[in-house]
């Protein structure tokens, strides 16, 4: 209690926006989540955690060396032992999860900081935005405007500058696309927005189009592992003119004929002017048909996912479920997938139609993220209709979460896809031996859960967009439970993996190797990134 009660007098002082969640532990340890939702779309949060004045507590509790155990995983750790220490500290742990490219910091709070009276400081700046010398702009905006079939690929560093895009983006009548993270940035039923998602279309479709570009603005995006689609995307560098926060990413990945180190907003506030100076000149070419065709193409699933049949209700297809959940939920509402088939479900189908309104762990890590990935985001955005989608094993992990949603009187709604499997495990054991090992799922009763947690529950059956409707517009935690089962398609590809099963006893594990590789080409079960 105690430490809430000093967190609050914080968060009413000067970091109002740091401390909108803080929950206390009997060793007077603190979560909390500054900017959350920017933290768990971007990473650049910061854990606070608390431990007994700089004391050797080895052998009373189980205390680790906190620091040590962050330095991995974040890009700085500091450690506070005085209240006077709080508010500098602070500031300098913003700033560092800002700078260039953002990521998480540890802050560790003795209980000396946290008993002590506050010492308010001097006012500095609480946040630092990434400030480096920009180039300027007036090379790129008659580039851009000469440009015949130019294409703007946005990422996440691209969230805040959303308006600008979609300014720039139809200023050219230039098409856009996003990386997985980046999706909403221009809402998805714009009439430029290309809706590609390695989920969703096909990645060489996608390299199709960047081969007949002349000229590519990519905004914000790391092109890691995950934005690249497992750098299958294909970049043509003498061709790109890149923006991005952090000169390492600039750097590190595809290279370009230009490069800005910037924070996109800024770039876009100077180069919009400039190429709206140059409006009549601009040489753009693309028709509204020939965007339209490639969209089509591109949303048209790249593999043979074998997608499970939706119980009880009327249609049978997941992709009408999630169909009902858009027409239910307002344009601006915010989506939390989980680390599944679920999730690769939901990109396939799913129109996100705001920035920030998808939110996942990306490359499936992190099962169990979902729930409290969706109570985030309702503190952060409150006016923002949230739900959750997961799987019912990610449920097994988080779902007890339901609790501080309720005891927070924060609304939500939670879909959970009951399956009764870790299905994409699942999957892949079928599509590679034809049977499986270690993915049935031992489920609650869902109905009883809710019941017991003070959540109200619905059960998807008939056409249920009314239902989800409901549930979105009601106060308060709705747990809404999907049944699934298995699909022809799910049969099939249990046939094949008994196939190969029997064909790599024959023809030895090599042969079967290359065999798959041809038929991978032709669909199946994609490969996995990382789970
Ligand atoms: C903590 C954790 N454990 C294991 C994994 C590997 N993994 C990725 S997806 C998945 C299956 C998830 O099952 P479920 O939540 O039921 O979702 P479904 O695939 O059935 O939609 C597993 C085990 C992970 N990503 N995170
Ligand atoms: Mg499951």
């Amino acid at each position: 209690m105690r430490t809430g009660y000093r967190c609050e007098v914080l968060a009413e002082s000067r970091y109002g926006e740091w401390l909108k969640f803080v929950a206390a532990s009997p060793e007077g340890s603190i979560y909390a989540a500054p900017q959350y939702l920017a933290a768990l779309s971007r990473a650049d949060g910061g854990r606070l955690v608390g431990r007994s004045p700089g004391s050797d507590h080895r052998f009373h509790l189980q205390a680790i060396d906190q620091q040590a155990v962050a330095v991995p995983l974040t890009k700085g750790t500091f450690r506070i032992d005085a209240p006077e220490d709080i508010e500098r500290a602070l500031e300098k742990a913003v700033c560092l999860a800002h700078e260039g490219e953002p990521g998480p910091v540890l802050v560790e709070w003795t209980r000396n900081a946290l008993e002590g009276a506050a010492v308010p400081q001097a006012p500095g700046r609480a946040v630092a935005p990434s400030k480096v010398e920009s180039p300027d702009v007036a090379e790129v905006a008659p580039a851009l405007a000469s440009a015949k079939y130019p294409i703007i690929l946005v990422g996440q560093g691209a969230i805040d500058a959303a308006p600008l895009v979609r300014e720039l983006a139809e200023m050219l009548g230039a098409p856009v696309f996003s990386t997985a993270s980046g999706r909403g940035i221009l809402p998805e039923d714009h009439a430029l927005a290309l809706c590609f998602d390695g989920e969703r279309g096909n990645v060489d479709t996608i390299n199709e189009l960047l081969d007949l570009s002349d000229l590519v603005l990519v905004l914000g995006c790391k092109l890691g592992f995950s934005g690249t689609m497992g750098f299958q995307l294909k970049l043509p560098s003498e061709r790109i003119v890149r923006v991005d926060a952090s000169e390492d990413v600039l750097r590190v990945t595809c290279p370009a004929r230009l490069g800005f180190v910037d924070s996109v907003e800024a770039f876009l506030e100077r180069l919009v002017p400039e190429v709206a100076k140059l409006g009549k000149h601009c040489s753009c070419s693309w028709t509204k048909e020939e965007i339209s065709t490639w969209t089509t193409r591109l949303r048209r699933p790249a593999t043979d996912l074998p997608e499970p049949i939706v119980q009880g209700t009327e249609f049978g297809r997941v992709a009408h479920f999630f169909g009902a959940l858009r027409r239910a939920l307002p344009r601006d509402s915010i989506v939390c997938a989980d680390s599944g088939l679920h999730q690769q479900l939901l990109r396939r189908y799913f129109d996100v139609l705001a920035p920030r309104g998808l939110l996942f762990p990306s490359e499936y890590q992190s099962m169990g993220y979902g729930v409290p990935a969706a109570i985030g985001a309702k503190l952060a955005a409150p006016e923002r209709p949230v739900v959750a989608v997961v799987g019912d094993g990610a449920f097994a992990l988080s779902g007890l979460e339901l609790l501080t949603a309720m005891r927070e009187n924060i609304s939500l709604t939670v879909v959970v896809f009951n399956d009764g499997y870790l299905g994409r495990i699942r999957l892949e054991q079928l599509a590679a031996h034809g049977r499986t090992n270690s993915v049935r799922l031992q489920n609650p009763d869902f109905e009883a859960f809710a019941l017991a947690v003070g959540a109200a529950y619905r059960l998807v059956e008939g056409n249920p967009e009314s239902m989800l409707r409901e549930c979105i517009e009601r106060p308060g935690v709705t747990l809404v439970e999907l049944r699934l089962g298995d699909s022809a398609r799910t049969h099939a590809i249990r046939a094949r993996g008994l196939g190969r099963n029997v064909a790599r006893k024959v023809f030895g594990e090599e042969m079967v190797k290359k065999l798959m590789q041809i038929l991978r080409r032709g669909g199946g079960v994609p490969p996995r990134a990382a789970v």
